[in-house]
């Protein structure tokens, strides 16, 4: 049965009805739209963040194609010379103090200039998980003919590839091929216990040096510790300090990342896709393609030789930082390791065990988890309160969730897109819910909770049949 055509519950036990849902989705993101991009909260996070609008852009693509290519065009448009994607672009029209690190601490303008920061546009210098090729190609499909009459592959193709290039060039400071992140904040994943050791070698920022914003929308025991932010604004000004440039190497915090990795080589094969659409016009472009998939082929083996634990059938993070030659991995189960499910090219073994992994204690699928948990269940430092240290957050379920369907685990995947679903409307589309319970905290009307509800809710089902960009590699 499909469940899309059922009801649901609110928080109230009311029923739900499908077209309900959509509308009140709708409903959170129109609220969320400034115009020309949508904020992941209104209050909490009041700018447009680039992860974010990726995420928000592939559900908008059901409401509104046209709003979907705004979105990604304004992030875009921030772009940096050097082809990096800040993670944050500042809206002029919102007080300084409404979020912090607030534009004056970041400096772009001037501390970006030799990076190649846009003059008339205030961002932050660090970046964010590259989905954006996989967001430009599926708002593309929504709709060819508004696509070709904008020339919105055409326009944003060059950027996506200087922006793939950066990452696959200056950040890969390990040498071995991966992007390495230089900052929690860049993987998305800010407090996760996989930092704790990275981050542990960082000297905090004196705490009176900046006040929170967080603090004044968001309860203190479900944020990051001020310990934490501490270390996050002392690596971050360092960085900034050294003119967001990489080529001196990276500061005291560089991981590899399994996450961020797989979005990248996921991206890599949805630019191979925009390539091959444009060729007609640009010939020359089929040769780029075939190029990047060989590349995210090699990249995909590169990700398994470095990263892949066979014990724990789990990918771990690689602190570059950690004393030995190639650094350490970190032995923390954090669900950034499950994340890479979502590529094609995994094999049958590592998929399998990625798959035990989910389905096992530490994130509970099969069990006791109703989501699936940011960090590990049994995890000493697990909590499922507090920000990345264990609450279910719905990006990552709905990306598992594409994983599972690559794989041909379509029970579970429709059982995981149902829950998803449920937790949505009963959150009133929370930021992230505790992953027994599905008890929404954080934001409320939060962007891509609403946007991937929408996705799971309205996408015409071939996404449902084979993962992000209709893959079927194992029936
Ligand atoms: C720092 C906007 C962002 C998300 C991140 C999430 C949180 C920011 C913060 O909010 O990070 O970038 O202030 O905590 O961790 O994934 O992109 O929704």
């Amino acid at each position: 049965m499909d469940r899309s055509a059922t009801d649901r519950q609110d928080a109230h036990g009311a029923a739900v009805p499908a077209h309900e849902l959509r509308e009140r989705g709708a409903r959170a993101l129109w609220d969320n739209w400034t115009g020309a991009s949508t904020v992941p909260s209104r209050a909490l996070y009041p700018h447009q963040w680039s992860w974010d609008s990726a995420f928000i852009a592939i559900g908008l693509r059901h409401l509104s194609p046209l709003r979907a290519q705004l979105e990604l065009e304004t992030l875009l448009r921030a772009q940096w010379g050097d082809g990096r994607v800040p993670h944050i672009v500042f809206n002029d029209a919102v007080p300084l103090d409404a979020y912090f690190p607030s534009p004056d601490f970041w400096r772009s303008t001037t501390a970006g200039r030799a990076a190649g920061a846009p003059g008339d546009v205030q961002t932050s210098g660090i970046v964010q998980p590259p989905v954006h090729a996989l967001a430009v190609w599926l708002v593309h499909r929504a709709d060819p003919g508004l696509s070709g009459a904008r020339s919105f592959l055409a326009r944003l193709r060059p950027r996506l590839a200087a922006w793939h290039r950066y990452l696959l060039g200056a950040r890969d400071a390990g040498g071995a091929g991966l992007a390495a992140v230089v900052h929690p904040w860049e993987q998305g994943m800010d407090n996760s216990p996989c930092w704790d050791a990275p981050l542990s070698r960082v000297e905090p920022a004196d705490p009176a040096a900046f006040r929170r914003a967080d603090l004044d929308h968001g309860a203190p025991e479900g944020r990051p510790t001020d310990l934490d932010y501490g270390r996050y604004v002392r690596l971050a000004a360092e960085y900034r300090d050294r003119r967001y440039a990489d080529d001196e190497g990276p500061g005291a915090f560089a991981v590899e990342d399994p996450a961020f990795n797989a979005l990248l080589i996921t991206s890599e094969y949805a630019l191979a896709l925009i390539e091959t659409e444009l060729a007609d016009e640009e010939p020359e472009l089929l040769e780029s393609a075939a190029e990047r998939r060989g590349r995210a082929d090699a990249l995909t083996k590169t990700l398994v030789d470095r990263l892949w634990d066979p014990r724990r059938e789990l990918f771990l993070c690689r602190d570059l930082r950690a004393p030995g030659r190639d650094g350490a991995l970190v032995p923390e189960r954090g669900v950034t390791g499950l994340i890479p499910l979502v590529l094609p090219g995994l094999g049958r073994d590592v998929a399998a065990g990625l798959m035990r992994t989910a389905c096992g204690p530490h994130f509970g699928l099969d069990g006791p988890a109703r989501l699936v948990p940011s960090y590990d269940l049994t995890g000493p430092a697990f909590d499922p309160q507090r920000y990345w240290r264990g609450p279910a957050w719905f990006n990552t379920n709905w990306l598992l969730e594409k994983g599972l369907r690559l794989y041909g685990d379509h029970p579970r995947a429709d059982a995981l897109r149902d829950a998803l679903l449920e937790a949505a409307v009963t959150s009133g589309f929370a930021e992230y819910v505790d992953p027994y319970t599905a008890q929404g905290s954080g934001a409320r009307g939060f962007g891509w909770t609403a946007a991937l509800a929408l996705d799971l809710l309205l996408d015409d089902g071939r996404s449902r049949r084979g993962g992000l960009l209709g893959e079927e590699v194992w029936p």
